[in-house]
């Protein structure tokens, strides 16, 4: 098979309203990426059905991440846009990869602990496995790299062992092993109420995040009624990273301004939060607010929403099948 050197998977589950985690982790980093790579960008709904998801709304919510996607500056043009359950050999794969990866390296997943809580008895085996289905995503377009957050680098890490694991079992080179790319400086931005807390949909407050799809107005309020301590900005990094809150919106105001976090301590260090949150209010809105206008364009039409989705279901499979298929000559899989 042509050996590929720079392509790129990345995916975002529809399973709540995208935030500005997944925005400064994930998809603005995907949107300076599709310059240099090969990309293909998912929706990935079989991981959301992973934790119950109301057939209702599932629908829309995977309409809604393809807007962000496009309305973020993602060309569907340029790069295939698509939908994990529209192309099934993800999960083809995923359950080659079940039979690959080992018992004792899915139970070092720190995220299916967190998620799982006392609770592990009783949530879904598709969450314990998600892992393999990730790995799959990746390796079935023989992915080079994979631009995530910080909390997605152990999955990685595990999507590496699986291909080489493959690679050795079977005495062959298919798979590259994807590297992580974890870019900018909000590679984990944390929760408006609890700077130890990972900004996440799941968060049962919605004070706790900013989504895509708030109001000029809500994101500054947001911002104004965000945790923080009784003390002045700290005016250099060491400090800083002792007080979780202060630097969480720091790198925030880095990450939203394209700048170094050391640039925005030297300009507020010492300063009172009262006038950082109104410069970081106003500055999250003017980045934010045209992508919620434009996705909100963009889901007044559907039609033109569902071509695209379309349009990438059948370039991923284009490329998506054959390597499924090699992979099964590989095994051994009857195949007529
Ligand atoms: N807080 C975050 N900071 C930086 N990056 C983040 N990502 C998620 N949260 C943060 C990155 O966003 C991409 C898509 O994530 P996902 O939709 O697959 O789900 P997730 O990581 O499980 O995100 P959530 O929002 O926290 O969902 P719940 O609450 O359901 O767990 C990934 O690249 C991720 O790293």
């Amino acid at each position: 098979m042509e050996k590929i050197t720079k392509r790129i998977l990345s995916g975002v589950q529809p399973s709540g309203d995208l935030h500005l985690g997944n925005y400064l982790g994930a998809i603005k980093n995907f949107v300076s990426l599709q310059k240099e790579f090969e990309c293909f960008f998912c929706v990935v709904d079989l991981h959301a059905i992973t934790v119950w998801q109301d057939p209702k709304i599932l629908k829309q919510k995977t309409r809604e991440v393809a807007a962000a996607f496009i309305a973020s500056g993602i060309d569907p043009d340029k790069n295939t846009l698509f939908v994990q359950s529209q192309v099934p050999q993800h999960a083809q794969l995923a359950w080659i990869f079940n039979c690959v990866a080992r018992m004792g390296w899915l139970n070092r997943m720190t995220q299916f602990k967190d998620k799982a809580g006392k609770n592990s008895e009783n949530v879904s085996v598709g969450l314990f496995s998600y892992p393999t289905l990730m790995a799959a995503d990746i390796l079935i377009y023989l992915a080079t790299h994979v631009p995530v957050g910080e909390d997605q680098k152990q999955h990685l890490e595990l999507t590496r062992d699986i291909a080489q694991k493959f690679n050795n079992d079977f005495n062959t080179d298919i798979f590259p092993i994807p590297e992580p790319l974890i870019l900018g400086e909000a590679t984990r931005v944390m929760s408006l109420r609890d700077g130890l807390k990972k900004m996440s949909k799941s968060d049962p407050s919605d004070y706790s995040r900013i989504m895509l799809s708030d109001s000029e107005e809500e994101i500054i309020k947001k911002i104004k009624k965000a945790k923080t301590d009784p003390m002045p900005l700290p005016d250099n990094l060491e400090d800083a990273k002792n007080r979780p809150e202060a630097i969480n919106l720091l790198t925030i105001y880095a990450a939203l301004n394209d700048q170094e976090i050391g640039t925005v301590i030297s300009e507020y260090g010492g300063k009172e939060f009262s006038q950082f949150k109104n410069d970081l209010g106003e500055l999250a809105s003017s980045k934010l607010s045209p992508i919620s206008v434009e996705m909100n364009k963009l889901l007044q039409d559907e039609k033109y929403l569902d071509s695209v989705i379309i349009k990438g279901k059948e370039r991923a499979i284009n490329i998506a099948d054959p390597v499924l298929n090699k992979i099964y000559q590989i095994i051994g899989l009857f195949r007529g």
